[in-house]
């Protein structure tokens, strides 16, 4: 199959391009580099080295002899888009490139314009490509729990059956996310919705959970082949930092009561669940939503687990609640149902002590490169509210 990654040079798209060219797809990757870029404005960096997305082609095709072809430009710009599309005429687009970070989104108006712009506008500019361009092609767009927020009744798989008044009708699952970037996936999820409704196009919105992990079968090849891994406050995601956490001494860094549930998977099988949606398209016309995650946690569980994993090799952890800077939930129920991707034959990789210690074993080689500045929470949901002095005797100093 042709296959298109967006975002291919990311923490997740650079693995699903090995993963699907090492299947025999012929795969391209597009990206700007602007997860690169917003870094060096936050100087902050990736725990471990990633090399530039020309030398990981190169070294791909040294390892596995298949070819990955790349693109550099912007999603939003039509031109570009629409080149790489009649160029690479694929069958299914994988839509990884966006901005990724809540906490990014909620640092300044700025911050929150750029999320809005690169998200929002650069799928809508990405379904006219594919409706002028390639419109039998197949959408596969990452999407978030987070678009759900977390309601007091169970969450379905994108639609819910609802009756009013002595009527039913099978609708949109209601969406109250708790950031400016988790609501663009939700105004990406209405675009997407109305290009197959009224345009006829096809596309599986899979609104994944929080993604853990730092290896697939394919960066384990070589340490060129490695994907990014962010541990940063605005970057980094709850398990990833919690482990970098662990192995440098730092508290691990609760937020508020540490009853926020989310659901998790393992970086491996966000791979297995983008080759099932794309071997199992949709209809054309079709919109369906697959909630991607394989287990829930609530972040104090997370806290403990990685606290256990880390005292048997010798770490000290402490875990501490500090004051939440974003605004959620802290105690809630949770209860979401993933069953569609497990129907197509996903087989779960579970979080345990053995996994963790795997990861703080790759954190401990790189851990001089740690910076330790930037693991502090200093973006707040509602500026000024909480000054901590502690943390705000680290801040530093932040571009606006
Ligand atoms: P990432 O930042 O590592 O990857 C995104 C890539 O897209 C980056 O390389 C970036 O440079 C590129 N990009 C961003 N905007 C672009 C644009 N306008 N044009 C071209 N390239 C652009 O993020 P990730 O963690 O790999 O996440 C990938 C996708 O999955 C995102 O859409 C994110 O919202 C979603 N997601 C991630 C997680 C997670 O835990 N990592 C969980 C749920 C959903
Ligand atoms: N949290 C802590 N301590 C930390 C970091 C986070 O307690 O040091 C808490 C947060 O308050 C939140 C939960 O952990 O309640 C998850 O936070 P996160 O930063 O790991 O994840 P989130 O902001 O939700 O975003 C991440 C990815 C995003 C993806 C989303 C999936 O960055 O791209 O869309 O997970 S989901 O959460 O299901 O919406």
């Amino acid at each position: 199959m042709r296959i298109l990654i967006l975002g291919g040079d990311g923490y997740l798209g650079w693995p699903t391009a090995m993963r699907l060219s090492a299947r025999g797809h012929e795969v391209s990757v597009v990206d700007n580099f602007s997860r690169r870029r917003w870094h060096v404005q936050h100087s902050t960096d990736s725990l471990i080295p990633v090399r530039p997305l020309a030398e990981r082609i190169d070294a791909w095709r040294e390892v596995s002899g298949n070819e990955i072809s790349s693109f550099v430009g912007s999603i939003e710009d039509a031109e570009f888009i629409d080149a790489v599309l009649t160029d690479t005429a694929p069958e299914t687009i994988v839509h990884y490139g966006e901005q990724p970070s809540a906490p990014f989104s909620m640092i300044s108006r700025k911050h929150a314009l750029e999320t809005q712009r690169t998200n929002v506008l650069g799928t809508l500019n990405l379904l006219f490509g594919i409706r002028d361009k390639v419109p039998d092609c197949h959408l596969v767009k990452l999407g978030t729990m987070g678009e759900y927020g977390t309601p007091e009744i169970d969450i379905e798989e994108g639609f819910i059956e609802i009756e009013h008044k002595g009527r039913k009708d099978t609708l949109p699952f209601p969406k109250m996310p708790g950031s400016l970037y988790h609501l663009s996936k939700v105004h990406d999820s209405h675009n997407i919705h109305f290009a197959c409704r009224i345009w006829g196009l096809r596309s599986t919105d899979l609104n994944q959970g929080v993604v853990y992990g730092v290896e697939t079968d394919e960066t384990a090849l070589d340490e060129r082949l490695t994907t990014r891994f962010d541990y940063d406050e605005v970057f980094g995601t709850v398990l990833n930092r919690f482990c970098v956490q662990a192995v440098i001494g730092h508290p691990l860094t609760v937020y508020g009561e540490g009853g926020q549930t989310r659901g998790f998977l393992n970086i491996r099988d966000t791979l297995q669940c983008v080759e099932l949606a794309i071997g199992n398209p949709p209809e054309l016309g079709e919109y369906r939503v697959f909630n991607q995650f394989t287990e829930q946690f609530s972040v104090s569980e997370l806290a403990e687990l990685v606290r256990r994993s880390a005292a048997e090799v010798g770490y000290e952890v402490e875990v501490r609640k500090y004051p939440n800077p974003r605004v959620e939930a802290e105690q809630h129920y949770y209860n979401a149902v993933n069953t569609k991707l497990l129907d197509l034959g996903l087989k779960p990789h579970h979080l345990g002590e053995e996994l963790v210690r795997s990861m703080l074993e790759t954190i401990e080689r790189h851990r001089d490169r740690v910076i330790e500045r930037a693991i502090l929470p200093s973006t707040q949901w509602k500026p000024g509210e909480l000054e901590v002095p502690e943390i705000a005797a680290l801040r530093a100093p932040r571009p606006r």
